[in-house]
């Protein structure tokens, strides 16, 4: 359908993008699996650089696409990542973690110099909020958390349902972190800024799907073609 080709094409040019000796985060969803294939492809044509993935399934997916896989602990430092969005705004702020990746996406994301985020256009929004916010919490005092949480978003002036997320057979979602997922309907984040900042103070939440100041680049590939940004 079109919108693969728009994923792929967003992959295509961020492969593009990657140099010989890079250290590289590979980020996890549909598009940014699509850039690791294609990045493979550059490796098994010669390129030589060392992935750091942000899940496992992306780790096992590198590593059979052949590209040599590191961790963060061996590769502290890496030059670029390439990753997706669920939602994302002129100012490269951005939703993620609708794949459920948020917490190692956001901590290879800090730890490179650049971060390209790929998507197609109908990711691209004014504010932030349609989307259902990814908060990924500690499971012990869950109740007590999503409390807090409610209080959080009523300190900010925001409201909305929080769902624990579930399984396609309807068990509780485990991140490969070991934590589990509130998916939050808040409809619209003026300041994604301070409700990252305010949510992470809350004792047992352990990150938030906000991307705020950390995308430097991005790939938006819609049907009249590739726009691209930096920030
Ligand atoms: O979960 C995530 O953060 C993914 O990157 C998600 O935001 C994008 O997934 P998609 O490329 O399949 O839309």
């Amino acid at each position: 359908s079109n919108a693969i080709d728009l994923k792929q094409a967003a992959a295509a040019r961020a492969a593009e993008l990657v140099e010989d000796g890079m250290n590289v985060g590979l980020g996890s969803g549909s598009t940014a699996y699509k850039f690791v294939s294609l990045l493979a492809e550059r490796v098994r044509n010669g390129l030589k650089i060392v992935g750091v993935p942000t899940s496992e399934i992306t780790r096992q997916l590198a590593i059979k696409e052949g590209i040599t896989v590191s961790t963060l602990d061996e590769t502290p430092s890496l030059d670029m990542t390439v990753d997706g969005a669920d939602e994302m705004t002129r100012s490269l702020h951005l939703i993620k973690g609708g794949g459920g990746c948020l917490l190692w996406e956001k901590i290879v994301a800090v730890a490179s110099s650049r971060n390209v985020v790929i998507a197609d256009g109908s990711k691209l929004v004014e504010t932030l909020g349609r989307f259902p916010l990814p908060i990924e919490v500690n499971k012990f005092g869950l109740e007590a958390t999503r409390r807090a949480i409610i209080n959080t978003f009523t300190k900010c002036g925001l409201n909305g349902e929080i769902t624990v997320r579930q399984t396609e057979d309807g068990q509780v979602f485990v991140t490969d972190g070991g934590h589990l997922i509130l998916d939050a309907a808040l409809n619209s984040i003026p300041d994604p800024e301070k409700l990252s900042v305010q949510l992470n103070l809350v004792p047992g939440v352990v990150e938030n799907g906000l991307f705020v100041g950390i995308s430097t680049d991005a790939i938006i590939a819609t049907e009249t073609g590739l726009v691209e940004w930096s920030r």
